[in-house]
C-alpha cells in the first residue's frame, strides 16, 4: 500500500464548529434525511481519471503536479500504483463509489488484445481491493476520444472499421465493469459529433450512433448487465458539435428507439451550463421525461466557455440540484461522481483530499436544505397551485384529448372565458428559497 497523502486516518465527521482544517463539517454519513442516511442519498464517487490521470496541463503548459507514476517506465507497475491510491484515496474520504475509464486504469500496449490484458489484469486487483475494503463501483466507462484512431468519431466515424473497433472496446469494458459489479455503464459520446458540417454525413453518422447503442443494450442484456446505459449530454468540446447535445437531444434519441428502459442519463453541471441551461433544469428535464439516472458533480465558470471541471462548492446552487433530485426520488443506481478536477496549481497530494471534503460538505449542506424545502412543501405548494385549475373534471378531459379544438372553442365562445393572469411570485419564492439556505 503507498501512502500517498500526509493524511494517515479517514476524515471523520466533527460537525459545523471543528476548527481542523480536514474535517467534515456537515457530511456525517449516517445521519438520517428525509428516512434514508447522507451515505445512501449521497452516494458519492471518486473519478479516476481527473484524480490520478490528469497531470495538471493546459493548452499552454505540461504537467504541474508530476506525480510518480507519470514518469515511470514500467507503464504496468504505475497502474499498478494508481489503483493502490484510489484505494487509499477513498478509504481516507470515506466514499464508497469509484469510476474509470478502461484507459485511466490500464497502459493501451501494442494492441486492442494487449489492452484488454491490461484492463483485466487492473480489473483483478480492484476486485480484491473491493472485496476487502467494501468499495464498489458505481461506473465503467471505455475511453474512445484519446487515441487518434478516433480523431474523426468513435462509433459515428467515417471509417467502418473505427465503429468495430469501438465495438470490440465497449464489450471487453463492458464485461469487465460487469464483473466488478458495477451499477452503470457509462457512454459519453466526446467524439461522436463533428468538426465542421461541410464533410459531414450528419444522417449517416447519427444512424451509426444509433445502431451502436443498440447493439450495446443488447449485449447487455446477453451478458444479464441489470444497470442502466448511461449517456452523458454534452454540447461540444471537444468536437464543434456533438449529437448527445442535452437531455432534451438524448431523450429524442432514447425515445426514438424506445429504449427508455434501458438508457438513462448521466448528468453533468458543466455540460448543463456549457448547452446554455442550468444543471437543476437539466435534472428536473431528465426526471420529468423517466430517464433521470446519474450525476457528475463538477461546476463550470461563468467567464470562460468552455469544461473547467472545478470542484462543486456553491451551496445554494447545489441546493436547487438538490431539490430536483429528492423531487426525483433520489438516486437509484445513480450517484454523484466528482467528474472535477483540481486546479493546475494546487500541486500538493492533500490537495485531492481538500477538494472533495469541500465539496461533499456542500452537498451535504444542499442536501439539509433541500430536504428543508420537501419537508415544508410550501414551494411544491406554491407550484401545485399554479396549475390546480387543471384538477376540475373539463380541464382533465381537455387534456386527456376527450375534447377536440372546434369543441374547445365552442365552449369558449359561449361561456365567454377571459383568463384572468395571476402573479408568478418569483421575487417571493426566491426569498422563500434564501430562507432555507
Ligand atoms: C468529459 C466528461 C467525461 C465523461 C466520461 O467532459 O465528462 O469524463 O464523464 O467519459
Ligand atoms: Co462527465
Amino acid at each position: 500500500m503507498t501512502q500517498f497523502y500526509s493524511l494517515k486516518e479517514p476524515v471523520k465527521y466533527e460537525g459545523p464548529n471543528t476548527t481542523k482544517d480536514l474535517a467534515f463539517r456537515w457530511y456525517n454519513p449516517t445521519q438520517k434525511v428525509l428516512g434514508k442516511t447522507m451515505a445512501e442519498h449521497l452516494r458519492f464517487a471518486v473519478c479516476y481519471w481527473h484524480t490520478l490521470c490528469w497531470p495538471g496541463l493546459d493548452p499552454f503548459g505540461g504537467d504541474t503536479f508530476n506525480r510518480q507514476w507519470h514518469h515511470m517506465a514500467d507503464e504496468m507497475a504505475a497502474a499498478r500504483m494508481k489503483a493502490d491510491i484510489m484505494f487509499e484515496t477513498l478509504n481516507l474520504l470515506n466514499v464508497d463509489f469509484f469510476c474509470f475509464h478502461d484507459l485511466d486504469i490500464a497502459p493501451e500496449g501494442n494492441s486492442l488484445k494487449e489492452f484488454n490484458d491490461n484492463v483485466t489484469a487492473i480489473a483483478n486487483i480492484f476486485e480484491k481491493k473491493m472485496a476487502a475494503s467494501n468499495k464498489k463501483l458505481l461506473w465503467g466507462t471505455a475511453n474512445m476520444f484519446s487515441n487518434r484512431r478516433f480523431m474523426a468519431g468513435a462509433a459515428s466515424n467515417p471509417d467502418p472499421d473505427v465503429f468495430a473497433y469501438c465495438a470490440a472496446q465497449v464489450k471487453h469494458c463492458l464485461d469487465v465493469t460487469h464483473g466488478l459489479g458495477g451499477e452503470n455503464y457509462v457512454m459519453w459520446g466526446g467524439r461522436e459529433g463533428y468538426e465542421t458540417l461541410i464533410n459531414t454525413n450528419i444522417g449517416h453518422e447519427l444512424d451509426q450512433v444509433k445502431r451502436f447503442l443498440s447493439l450495446v443494450v443488447e449485449y447487455k442484456h446477453k451478458i444479464g448487465f441489470k444497470g442502466p446505459i448511461l449517456l452523458e449530454p454534452k454540447p461540444q468540446e471537444p468536437t464543434k458539435h456533438q449529437y448527445d447535445y442535452d437531455v432534451a437531444t438524448c431523450y429524442n434519441t432514447i425515445a426514438a428507439m424506445g429504449l427508455q428502459k434501458d438508457v438513462k442519463l448521466n448528468i453533468e453541471q458543466n455540460h448543463a451550463i456549457l448547452a446554455g441551461h442550468t444543471f437543476e433544469h437539466e435534472i428536473a428535464l431528465a426526471s420529468a421525461l423517466g430517464v433521470f439516472g446519474s450525476i457528475d458533480l463538477n461546476r463550470g465558470d461563468y467567464q470562460s466557455g468552455w469544461d473547467t471541471d472545478q470542484f462543486a462548492m456553491n451551496v445554494p446552487e447545489l441546493t436547487l440540484a438538490m431539490y430536483e433530485i429528492l423531487k426525483a426520488g433520489g438516486f437509484t443506481t445513480g450517484g454523484m461522481n466528482f467528474d472535477a478536477k483540481i486546479r493546475r496549481q494546487s500541486i500538493d497530494a492533500d490537495d485531492i483530499l481538500h477538494a472533495h471534503v469541500g465539496s461533499m460538505d456542500a452537498c451535504a449542506r444542499a442536501l439539509l436544505n433541500a430536504a428543508k424545502m420537501v419537508e415544508d412543501g410550501k414551494l411544491a405548494k406554491l407550484v401545485a397551485g399554479r396549475y390546480s385549475k387543471w384538477n376540475t373534471p373539463q380541464n382533465q378531459a381537455m387534456l386527456a384529448g376527450q375534447e377536440s379544438l372546434d369543441a374547445i372553442a365552442a365552449r369558449v365562445l359561449s361561456s365567454g372565458i377571459e383568463p384572468q393572469p395571476k402573479s408568478g411570485r418569483q421575487e417571493y419564492i426566491e426569498s422563500l428559497i434564501n430562507s432555507y439556505c
